[in-house]
């Protein structure tokens, strides 16, 4: 029989990808990049939104490649997981169209929605029933802003793509965690919030776990890709951060993670979620991980900050690579000006240099006016962020955490490590980049029955296949 292959599409805020990912049990995964394409936020019809035209053909392009690539070895592409950057959807009406281009959560036409959610349910009641960190584009406000949602259905991006793939409409579980609608206890959506809000109970599809089949692939995706008709679109966890989760490769129990990109999202795995008002102040999330855990964490601003920057710095005939700047913004001493990472004034894009400054001003400090001190101010913020996080954590949930894991984009930035070390007082372990496609691929090698075994054996299986580095508090200094 042709060997087993699993297709992963995992799209985040700045790219996406298509891979393929082999996985054995002795050996663990190895992941094959197919394809590979930009991602970001454009101006359209007066809001910021996401080209999803553009991204679903280059889901289809990837798609095609990868059942290429397969047949090419002999391989047979069993299922397909989806998963992307939180909170953001499509609306779909009956005959199955979406009726406009999705926004971004960069849009500021929540922010006017807020209070008039919280004038209908308190901030301390949603935070008791779904846990979530307060931000202005979780879905609900977004839903509020809509001004019709009548005869259309909310379908989160993941679950979107699927739909297109498959023609079927379901709700992943762990992205329902993130609308502001989802019950943590229960697990089910919070119809009390829907009614008040007056949104339909059926907004959303049907929930689905990960692990769970979604469906197979409609005949015209069967002829754009060339894959098998038996393919089948298989749940994983469809908010990026889910699979990163589940791909963290820590072999110990106390361990916190950060899964570093565009936003870092820092906090520790919980069996239940913690409701309680410290929480809420806190401002921590309690969003649901694989096979039912909670991913208690909270999203501290990310490089955003420096991504915004570089292509500011770009637009004025600036390009130096992205390794030369950090290595610039290395040899800086410590102990410079910092800014609040997450402060909401940082979501919108455009002239980031100058809101940093600008923000670095309010501090009463100076920043000069030189791309390695911006950056450097930026690495300093979100270690001093994450190191924050990651104590708040440990006082919220009353546990100790021995060893931090960073994964995603951002684990290959050594100084931030570092200073994440140094900052946080603890060991740092870096790696994989890729944790969020390992995360997708081993759920659906789960579902096949490819390999067995709960969060802790895939974490096994997401080490085996990496160089992993360590940053030890103690080498001070030096950073790079
Ligand atoms: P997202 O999923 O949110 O799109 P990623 O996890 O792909 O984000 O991370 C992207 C970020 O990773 C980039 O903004 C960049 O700062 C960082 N990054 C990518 N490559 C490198 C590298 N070689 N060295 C340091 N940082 C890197
Ligand atoms: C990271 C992420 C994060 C959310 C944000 C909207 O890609 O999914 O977990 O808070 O995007």
């Amino acid at each position: 029989a042709p060997k087993t292959v699993f297709a992963a599409i995992d799209i985040g805020a700045s790219s996406g990808r298509v891979m393929l990912g082999r996985v054995s049990p002795s050996t663990g995964v190895s992941l094959e990049t197919i394809h590979r394409f930009p991602n970001g936020v454009i101006e359209l019809d007066g809001g910021l939104r996401w080209d999803f035209d553009a991204l679903f053909a280059e889901v289809l392009k990837g798609l095609a490649a990868a059942a290429s690539v397969a047949r090419g070895n002999g391989e047979r592409v069993v299922s397909i997981g989806i998963d992307t950057w939180a909170v953001d959807y499509g609306l779909v009406n009956d005959a199955g169209e979406l009726t406009s281009v999705p926004f971004s959560y960069r849009d500021e036409r929540s922010r006017a929605a807020v209070e008039r959610v919280h004038a209908v349910i308190s901030p301390e009641k949603l935070y008791a029933v779904t846990g979530l960190q307060y931000l202005q584009f979780n879905t609900l406000y977004q839903l509020a802003a809509e001004p019709n949602v009548d005869g259309v259905q909310a379908l989160l991006i993941p679950d979107l793509i699927a739909f297109l793939l498959t023609g079927e409409r379901r709700t992943e579980a762990t992205n329902a965690s993130t609308t502001g609608l989802f019950d943590a206890v229960a697990g089910e959506w919070a119809a009390e919030f829907l009614d008040a809000l007056s949104l339909p109970r059926d907004i959303f599809p049907p929930l689905i776990q990960p692990g769970e089949t979604v469906g197979t692939l409609l005949p015209s995706i069967l002829e754009q890709t060339g894959l098998p008709a038996d393919t089948r679109v298989v749940a994983v966890g469809s908010h990026d951060t889910a699979s990163a989760v589940a791909a963290v490769p820590a072999s110990q129990e106390d361990f916190a993670y950060i899964s570093s990109g565009t936003w870092s999202l820092v906090g520790v795995e919980l069996p239940h979620p913690v409701l309680t008002e410290a929480s809420r102040t806190a401002n921590f999330t309690n969003e649901r991980g694989v096979d039912g855990t909670i991913r208690y964490l909270r999203n501290v601003g990310g490089l955003w900050l420096l991504s915004e920057c570089q292509r500011a710095w770009a637009a004025e005939g600036y390009t130096q690579a992205l390794t030369a700047l950090l290595e610039s913004a290395a040899a800086l001493p410590a102990g410079g000006p910092q800014i609040n990472a997450d402060d909401p004034s940082f979501t919108a894009p455009d002239n980031m240099p100058d809101r940093i400054r600008a923000a670095v001003r309010n501090t009463g400090a100076v920043l000069a006016d030189r791309p390695a001190a911006v950056v450097r101010c930026i690495m300093d913020s979100l270690a001093a962020g994450y190191a924050r996080t990651l104590a708040d954590a440990e006082r919220l949930t009353g546990r100790s955490t021995g060893v931090v894991h960073i994964v995603g984009g951002g684990s290959q930035n050594r100084l931030l490590c570092q200073l994440t070390a140094e900052a946080a007082g603890k060991r740092v372990v870096a790696g994989p980049v890729e944790a969020t496609a390992l995360g997708n691929v081993l759920v659906q090698a789960r579902a096949a029955g490819v390999v067995t075994g709960g969060l802790a054996e895939l974490r096994a299986l997401a080490g085996a296949g990496t160089e992993l580095v360590r940053y030890e508090p103690a080498l001070l200094r030096d950073p790079v």
